[in-house]
């Protein structure tokens, strides 16, 4: 076996039943109440709550282990704007040319339009990129697996992390999302998975009035 194979004893400690089944309700009470927020206040967040979700999300598995994933973190105002900007632009052709009527229909319950102001006034914006292929120290290229599933597992737990630590996410997708490569000079290789609005809600904010489906609409148990 060589030195990078190694193996290490497995760091997990049995807890009680009763305490598991507390946990896990607790959880469940704390996630159903995270809601996707598009009103946010431009209140200022701690740089280490964004800096440990992160590495929270950094923790998903992935295929082979290659963490296929980038956070771009954007506080810079004027880096703002220019993704406001360019965001707006590809979301009025979506909601203006693209999106067909059953599309529109489906997001009308939402209220959402083709204005994103939320990507200037909250306090950060994560942009989360997709790696086809991981670039080594060397300069080797090594193909990435499963990508899609990882950066979709890591995207969960950062929204997770962020909600658990008092914040409020948005996950947006302005479709298509390329002009984030460009301004935040992100190489070639990495395509742009998601923008993830991060800020404390606004006083007051609202959010529309859906429900999550019950258990036995979402699953069965063989
Ligand atoms: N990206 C657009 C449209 C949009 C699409 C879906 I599917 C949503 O669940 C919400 C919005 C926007 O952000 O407005």
């Amino acid at each position: 076996m060589t030195e990078s194979d190694a193996f290490i004893p497995l760091d997990f400690s049995h807890q009680e039943e009763r305490a598991m089944e507390q946990s896990a309700h607790v959880f469940y009470q704390q996630m159903a109440k995270r809601r996707s927020v598009r009103d946010f206040s431009d209140q200022p967040i701690p740089q280490s709550v964004l800096e440990n979700a992160i590495l929270a999300a950094g923790s998903a598995p992935s295929g082979a282990n290659m963490q296929p994933w980038h956070f771009a973190v954007v506080q810079d105002p004027v880096t703002k704007k220019k993704i406001r900007q360019a965001a707006e632009i590809e979301e009025r052709e979506l909601y203006e040319n693209r999106a067909s009527e059953e599309w529109l229909d489906a997001l009308a319950p939402l209220g959402t339009d083709a204005n994103k102001p939320f990507l200037e006034n909250a306090p950060a914006l994560i942009a989360i990129f997709l790696k086809k292929v991981t670039i080594d120290e060397q300069g080797v290229k090594h193909k990435n697996y499963y990508t899609t599933e990882s950066v979709g597992i890591a995207t969960g737990m950062l929204i997770t992390a962020l909600h658990q630590a008092g914040l409020g996410t948005l996950t947006h997708t302005p479709s298509p999302m390329k002009f984030l490569t460009e301004i935040l000079k992100r190489p070639s290789y990495e395509r742009p998975f998601l923008l993830l609005v991060v800020g404390y809600p606004a006083e007051g904010a609202l959010v529309p009035d859906i429900q999550r489906l019950p258990l036995d609409k979402i699953s069965t148990f063989l």
